[in-house]
């Protein structure tokens, strides 16, 4: 297995929004970042993934950009960008910025420009169709509710959005966006970053036929009909070629639609593509034909699989990232483990879980706390877009209000998008001002104070965790084998690199379960609690055992 930094290393996950407010307008900003490098540091992190901070009418958070060269001035300025990047990398840390060239903006200047008229020289930059039939030219939905296309009045042609109206797809076809991307990776790669995390690359090869796509369940959708297009690699391979091969940096693909079967043409070590890839294949389990709203059953014997099916479709020849949340789905202890009573085990056993698997493990932000899902009642208390249009959608169809707000406590992306708890204070220590949303209520128990008051909190645990895991060539460049155990709550499986063996044993249920394997020759080196019995697992306990094999 070849030897990369960016296989040994750690990413956080900031969302500026939440992280922390440096001059209290109610936003999270630059400078409040720069304000807790401190606390980054010490938990031991290595690689800081910044959510988008560019210039954007915010209809999806920055997820739409208006301007790739600018900040937005809800974040700061371009001074106050060169400085954090600095400060980063003083501290011996790293950044990567989030690149979303999917879509721009509707009110990025090209798309202001291209809706201008048909024979506009930026009319090509964007997707542009006649209708059909007095409709849409064809059935495609948008990834946030209703068509994935909008008709523009001033010339009668509709535009492509799979994501909201205000975030039309670019047109790759073009040879001069692709330059034009290739201009903006130049841009912040020169000023030093240390690689991207790139939004839905997957998407942004078209089927050009555009034909209807057959409605089984909009997951399949994505895969069969708006991923894994025919050029996507020419593209991918064009922007490592043109550009990111002259840096040493990393590169990360957000991959909705990217199944096992073809992960390695993104990520094979000799595609010249991707370093890895962030699959959502357990990220959208659950979710139903209609998608995350529309949710159906499913348990660990599902989330398994998917480790397990990955790991052997990239073998020694490509590479994952290892997570359970990020900014666009719930808390990992709330849906992974259990927020009540056994918070804190599970909130451990989750890290176990992300810093032992083979992968580059990425932690959310707030995680290393214990924070968990929100429940506010009243749809104004929510912000975000996709919660919004559909709330809108599901009511209008006739799902009872009080129904869906039951489905976003589980599903919606706002759990994951309020204040981070600094402290049992004001707002959570988040701002002086009011927060663009409100602080989750729990903060009075749930806050970094709290956690770092006490040497067995979720917070310590982390922070050696990750001290530990540097220290162990296993765990990140040995094998992955799992182990079948007749308990069905238990999760067991073994890291192998040369003569060392790691064993790992999580138990991730609510009971007593008991375990099956023989452990004699192997010594106990790691646990989320005490207990006496070896063969016997207590609700959420997770051991590591070591072995050396002779
Ligand atoms: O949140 C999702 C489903 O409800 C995902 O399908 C998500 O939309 C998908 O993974 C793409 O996400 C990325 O691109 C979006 C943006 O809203 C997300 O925040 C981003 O992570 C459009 O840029
Ligand atoms: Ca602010």
């Amino acid at each position: 297995m070849e030897k990369k930094w960016w296989k040994e290393e750690v990413i956080y996950q900031i969302y500026p929004r939440s992280f922390m407010d440096g001059n209290g307008d109610g936003i999270g900003d630059l400078q409040g970042i720069r304000s807790k490098l401190d606390h980054l540091e010490e938990l031991g992190i290595d690689i800081i993934w910044l959510s988008p901070i560019y210039q954007s009418p915010n209809d999806d958070n920055g997820y739409d950009i208006s301007d790739y060269y600018d900040i937005h001035p809800e974040f700061g300025t371009m001074e106050e960008f060169d400085q954090l990047l600095n400060d980063i990398h003083a501290r011996g840390m790293k950044l990567i910025m989030d690149l979303v060239v999917n879509h721009t903006s509707d009110e990025h200047q090209w798309f202001e420009e291209s809706r201008t008229s048909i024979n506009d020289a930026k009319r090509d930059y964007y997707i542009w169709k006649p209708g059909k039939n007095g409709g849409p030219p064809n059935n495609w939905r948008s990834f946030f509710g209703g068509s994935a296309w909008e008709l523009d009045e001033k010339t009668g042609e509709y535009y492509l959005h799979l994501f909201t109206k205000k975030q039309p797809d670019l047109n790759w076809e073009n040879p001069k966006v692709r330059e034009e991307i290739n201009e903006v990776l130049r841009f912040w790669l020169e000023k030093g970053i240390d690689g991207f995390r790139m939004d839905v690359i997957p998407l942004i090869s078209k089927r050009l036929e555009f034909a209807d796509a057959p409605q089984p369940s909009f997951n399949e959708v994505v895969a069969e009909v708006y991923s894994n297009g025919p050029k996507v690699h020419e593209y991918i391979n064009g922007m490592y070629e043109s550009v990111i091969k002259h840096y040493d940096v990393m590169t990360v693909g957000e991959g909705p639609g990217i199944t096992k079967e073809v992960g390695l043409n993104y990520v094979g070590h000799d595609r010249g593509e991707l370093n890895m890839i962030f699959h959502l294949d357990h990220m959208f389990l659950g979710h139903g034909p209609k998608g995350k709203f529309d949710p159906v059953n499913y348990g660990w014997p599902e989330i398994k699989k998917i480790f397990k099916d990955w790991d052997e479709a990239m073998g020694d020849s490509g590479w994952i990232s290892i997570f359970l949340d990020n900014h666009d789905f719930p808390r990992l202890v709330s849906r992974f483990g259990n927020d009540q009573e056994h918070r804190e085990a599970s909130a451990k056993l989750l890290a176990v879980l992300i810093l032992t698997h083979r992968g580059t493990p990425c932690i959310y932000q707030g995680t290393e706390i214990g924070m968990s899902n929100v429940k506010f009642n009243d749809i104004n208390q929510y912000k975000d877009v996709e919660t919004l249009n559909f709330y809108t959608e599901f009511t209008e169809a006739g799902t009872d209000p009080k129904k869906f707000i039951e489905l976003v406590h589980e599903h919606g992306r706002d759990n994951v998008r309020t204040p981070i708890h600094w402290t049992d204070g004001k707002n959570a220590g988040f701002s002086e001002g009011t927060p663009w949303i409100e602080v989750n209520p729990n903060y009075k128990e749930i806050n970094l104070t709290e956690v770092k008051s006490r040497k067995d909190s979720i917070f310590y645990f982390y922070k050696e965790f990750l001290k530990f895991r540097k220290e162990q060539p296993v765990l990140i460049y040995g094998s992955f084998d799992v182990i079948e155990e007749p308990s069905e709550n238990l999760y067991v499986y073994k890291r192998v690199l040369d003569a060392e063996e790691m064993l790992i044993i999580l138990n991730h249920s609510d009971e007593h379960s008991p375990l099956a394997f023989n452990l004699d020759g192997y010594s106990k080196i790691q646990n989320n609690m005490e207990n006496t019995m070896e063969k016997v697992l207590l609700p959420w306990e997770a051991r590591i055992y070591k072995r050396i094999n002779s």
